[in-house]
């Protein structure tokens, strides 16, 4: 019987959460990048993994289709967290999210002269707070992916992406003018599993504890 369902979504997010795994006793017996199964049963019989969109976790787990997830903090402050229970920072997958603009752009002279800027992201949420914040007007454009092309076709005058080593930005010409904030994946739990199958999900929890101080 399958007691406990764990959300993730591959790429590095499953790169990097299965050595957690492992050193929590969990280890997948199907490899998410070659085989075509989208729920992995796992050397346990009692846990089972799912795969879905990075973006998609904190909705299996609101809605307790998963009890257990891992999502980015972006994902996350995107979703709104409600009905998440969020106790552990897995410290993985970690980034920064930045506004970029072309090389060629005066980015800091256009926000001292209050222009009302364009800016294309995915992170509407985020990006609609730190302007807001900061008191620049801006007229937010949402896209789903390939931020990085609006400025370089007239769609946008800056983006709000996750940067990592900086490359994506450095082949399309762009630089990062600004850093919101920086980004890291959380374990997340379905507030209404923890409180009826707390037996079963707080050893998985612990395990996980364990495994980020180990
Ligand atoms: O791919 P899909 O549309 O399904 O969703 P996704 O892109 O959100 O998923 P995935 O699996 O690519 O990313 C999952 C999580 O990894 C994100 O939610 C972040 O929390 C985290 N993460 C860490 C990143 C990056 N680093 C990252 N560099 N997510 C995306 N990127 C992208 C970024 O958007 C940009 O296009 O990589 C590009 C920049 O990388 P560099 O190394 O060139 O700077
Ligand atoms: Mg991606």
């Amino acid at each position: 019987m399958t007691d406990i369902t764990i959300a993730l979504s591959k790429g590095r997010i499953f790169d990097d959460t299965a050595p957690i795994l492992n050193a929590a006793g969990i280890e997948a017996l199907d490899n998410p990048e070659t085989s075509r199964k989208l729920i992995l049963s796992t050397n346990r019989t009692n846990v089972r993994l799912i795969i879905v969109r990075a973006s998609d976790v904190p909705t299996y787990v609101q809605y307790g289709a998963a009890d257990l997830g891992i999502a980015g903090k972006d994902v996350l402050l995107e979703h709104g967290g409600a009905g998440l229970y969020q106790p552990l920072d897995l410290n993985i997958a970690r980034c920064r999210m930045m506004v970029a603009a072309p090389i060629s752009f005066d980015y800091d002279s256009a926000v001292r002269q209050g222009a009302r800027l364009r800016v294309a992201t995915k992170y509407v949420q985020t990006a609609r707070e730190h302007f807001a914040a900061k008191g620049v007007h801006v007229d937010l454009i949402k896209l789903y992916g390939s931020m990085e092309l609006a400025p370089l076709v007239g769609l946008a005058d800056a983006i709000v992406d996750l940067v990592s080593s900086g490359n994506t930005l450095k082949a399309n010409n762009l630089k990062a003018v600004e850093e919101i904030m920086t980004i890291s994946s959380r374990l997340i739990i379905n507030q209404a599993a923890l409180k009826l199958k707390g037996n079963t999900i707080q050893p998985v929890l612990d395990a996980f504890s364990a495994a980020i101080k180990a």
